[in-house]
Formats: structure tokens, sequence, C-alpha cells
């Protein structure tokens, strides 16, 4: 009897054709709305293996209504959706895809950067309302990022992509905030490894990069912000509980700090009348981190590979547990 896979969402075609090409019986969510957690539970009553992604709440719950399951192998390098001592205690194993949106993902953070600075998602939406007018020499006024200091809140793998492109692109000093030292990038790009209240009063971009954790769970809060520039720019591309939105909304009003890029929110997604939205020095993107082809393919062929390999060896190439 094949082993009965069921995928959450309609996952890149890469990963339905190694998984079909594996012999796996297959079922997809081809409406790719997420599916709540009581009727994912029952669907997966029927099957050995399952493909998710961080819309799915896989915590002890779950995990012990599904201890049946063989693997978790998740669409997405984060896994705070997922109880990962739960799944060890039910025997479940869990993989990932670490890596595959790397350069994805540290791009959206340099746009951000530069589209707050220059605040350009304001100056587009000027235009629409029919209020290009006339040239004034002291409008419109955004900053230039040349020689500023860069402080990466988390150097794993993104946060070294994005120091570096920050590094080439503007010569920016680096400082960092990381749980262990990282001596390659401090040998390469001549990072230097500070304390998080200096990361907060030394940074003129501060670019998140960590996972959700209990010790980074709103961490940028009103102390936080308070403690930073009030020409700073604050940057988040991981997880939108990593900051408290009511915090920043007021850091941003009272110009504690100069303005913020997202890619992540809290709630998310995130609802039209937030009042980021309104503001000039804010930009906002839906989660879009991974959105190119070559990180979503890779995902793809992670995530499959995981399940292949589990069924194939008992090992996975990717393993979070
Ligand atoms: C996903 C991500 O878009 O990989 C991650 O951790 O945040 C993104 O790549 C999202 O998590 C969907 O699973």
């Amino acid at each position: 009897m094949p082993k009965k896979v069921f995928l959450s969402l309609k996952y890149p075609q890469l990963a339905i054709d190694m998984l079909k090409q594996a012999g796996f019986d297959i079922t997809i969510n081809e409406n790719n709305n997420p599916i709540p957690q009581e009727e994912l539970i029952n669907i997966c009553q029927e099957y050995d293996a399952l493909l998710s992604t961080g819309s799915n709440k896989i915590d002890a719950h779950f995990l012990k209504s599904c201890q049946h399951l063989d693997i978790i192998s998740q669409f997405a390098v984060g896994y705070d959706n997922i109880d990962v001592q739960a799944a060890k205690q039910f025997g479940i194993v869990i993989g990932n895809a670490p890596g595959a949106m790397t350069e994805a993902t540290a791009d959206v953070a340099f746009g951000l950067m530069i589209m707050v600075s220059r605040k350009m998602v304001h100056m587009h939406k000027t235009i629409e309302k029919g209020q290009w007018n006339h040239f004034i020499p002291t409008a419109n006024l955004g900053f230039e990022l040349d020689g500023k200091t860069l402080g990466v809140f988390g150097l794993g793998t993104i946060g070294r992509v994005m120091a570096k492109r920050c590094k080439a692109a503007y010569g920016m000093n680096i400082i960092y905030h990381n749980r262990s030292k990282n001596q390659e990038a401090e040998d390469t790009l001549n990072a230097k490894y500070v304390s998080f209240d200096e990361l907060l009063t030394q940074s003129d971009v501060i670019s998140v990069h960590s996972n959700l954790t209990e010790e980074t769970k709103g961490l940028f809060d009103k102390d936080a912000f308070a403690k930073m520039k009030d020409s700073a720019i604050f940057i988040n591309t991981a997880r939108g509980g990593i900051h408290n939105e009511a915090d920043l909304i007021e850091a941003l009003k009272a110009g504690s700090i100069w303005g913020a890029g997202l890619d992540v929110t809290n709630p998310e997604p995130m609802q039209p009348n937030n009042p980021l939205l309104q503001m000039e020095n804010v930009a906002v993107l839906p989660h879009i981190g991974s959105s190119t082809v070559e990180a979503r393919n890779e995902m793809a062929r992670m995530s499959a590979q995981n399940i292949i390999d589990f069924y194939k060896t008992g090992k996975i190439p990717y393993p979070v547990n």
C-alpha cells in the first residue's frame, strides 16, 4: 500500500511531481484556503504524512489527535506554528526548508529599507490621489543610507545576507545582536557584536531576522522603541510576533522612531484599516519574503525530499527535531 500524504495547500508542482514519482498516494487541498484545525485533524486521520505550512496550527492538541502521523514536513523555514517538543513526545518527525528563501527574504528587507528611507509607498499614493502638483524644495525629504549603521537582530543566514547587501551597496557599518557570535560575519563584513541595548541605541536601521521564540516574542516594544534613535528605521521580515504592533504605532506617531518597513505583521493578515497603512514613513508587504519562483521551488524540493527520504531511509535531510 503506498503511503498517503496530505498537502494542506496546493504547493508548487515540483513537490507534487516529486511525491507522485516516488509512488506516494497524495491528496491536495486544491482550493488553497487554510483548513481550520479541527477539520485538518479529521482529514489527517486518513493519512500517514502531512505537508504543512505556517498557517497550520500544529500545537500539542493537533499532535495528540494526529499521533499516528509519521512525519510533518513544513513548507517554510520557520516552524513557530509547530510544538516541536510535543511532536518529539509523540514520535512524529518534523522537517523544514532551511536556506531556501535566504536571498529572497534578504531582498525584501533591503527593499523595505530603501522604500521607507525615501517614503516610496507614500509618494506613489500621492500620485494616485492627484497630489503631484509642483516642485517644493523642502517637501518629500527622505534620508540617505550611505555610511549609516545597520543593526541586525538575529544574524543567521538571512541576516547575514541582508548585512552583505547593505555593506556592498552603501558601505554601512554592521552591528548585530545574536545568541552567539558570528565570527565569519565579523571577519568578512567587519560586523561588531553588541548588546541588545547597544543595538537599539546605535543603529540607524534595525533589521529583524530572528526566530519567534519565548525570548523574542514582543521584544520590540515601547521600551525598545524609546531607546532607538528618533531618526531610526525598524524593519521586520521575520515574524510579526517579535514586535508589539500597538507600541510600534505609538512610537511612530510620537516620532520616537522615524519609520518602519514590515513584511510580517501581528496578526496576519493585517486589516486594511490599520493606522500603519496611512503613515508616510511606513511600508507594509503581505509576507512575501519567500515569494520568488526560485525560493518557492526550493522550498517545494526540500519539503518533498524530507517525506521521500523518510520512507526510504528513515532519515530526513532537513530535520527540525
Ligand atoms: C512562508 C516563511 O511564506 O519560510 C518561512 O518561515 O515565513 C515564509 O517562507 C510562510 O511561512 C508560509 O509557510
